[in-house]
């Protein structure tokens, strides 16, 4: 936009000041564009359908008594028949009266010696109380990294609690399993689960490679200018 004043005022006071414009200009861009893009890879969920709402399992892994329930459907009653806590899809174990036997997994990508934070929303589809047993296990897919046990003692039209926990991996991939450990006997209770991610908890290593580009830009913009 400074161009043509640019070339007709090069080398006067007027256009030493259209140059440090367009310098200041340069940097706010270049800034504005590193943080955007660095924020967004750090906040990246490696966790693919955490939320259901392709409408299907898949990536997901399940075993025993695990279904994806959709409030559109009917078949999913939660906080007086309201829409599940992200969408209209979640996944219940032990729905109805079947034994509480279900486990549901996904493996992801990780970097060894990273910390990663572990994310998601659980509670019970009506009052009462249920459990679920959450593990991370590590590279060989069998030693567990760390356990969290959720507890969820709802009354009737609670909204699902969040859970977080974090953890550091061991290998190119990690696995993120949920087994229901429901304690009580009341069979038309069943555990509800949605929102469910895996963040690393520092910036990867792209998003500090976009800031070292976004570095070497100013260096590089400073050089051609001086
Ligand atoms: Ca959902
Ligand atoms: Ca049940």
């Amino acid at each position: 936009m400074f161009s043509k004043y640019e070339e007709l005022s090069r080398g006067t006071p007027l256009g030493q000041k259209i140059e440090q414009e367009l310098y200041l200009m340069k940097i706010k861009s270049i800034l504005a564009m590193t943080v955007l893009l660095a924020a967004g890879a750090a906040n990246a969920n490696l966790i693919t359908n955490g939320n259901f709402e392709s409408g299907k399992l898949t990536p997901w892994n399940g075993s025993g008594n695990v279904s994806l329930v959709s409030a559109k459907g009917g078949d999913f009653w939660f906080g007086g028949g309201s829409a599940a806590q992200d969408g209209v899809y979640a996944i219940a174990f032990n729905s109805g009266d079947k034994a509480p036997d279900g486990v549901l997994w996904q493996t992801f990508a990780t970097q060894a010696g990273l910390t990663y934070t572990v994310s998601f929303d659980y509670g019970t589809s009506r009052g009462g109380s249920q459990s679920l047993l959450t593990s991370i296990l590590g590279g060989d897919g069998v030693a567990a990294l760390a356990n969290m046990t959720a507890t969820a003692s709802n009354t009737d039209h609670q909204p699902l609690i969040t859970y977080n926990f974090s953890f550091v991996a061991d290998g190119s991939q990690s696995t993120l399993r949920f087994a229901d450990s429901r304690q009580n006997s009341t069979g038309s209770l069943d555990g509800i689960l949605d929102n469910v991610s895996v963040v690393s908890a520092v910036p990867e290593p792209a998003s500090l490679a976009l800031l070292c580009i976004g570095m070497a830009g100013l260096g590089f913009g400073r050089r051609k200018k001086a």
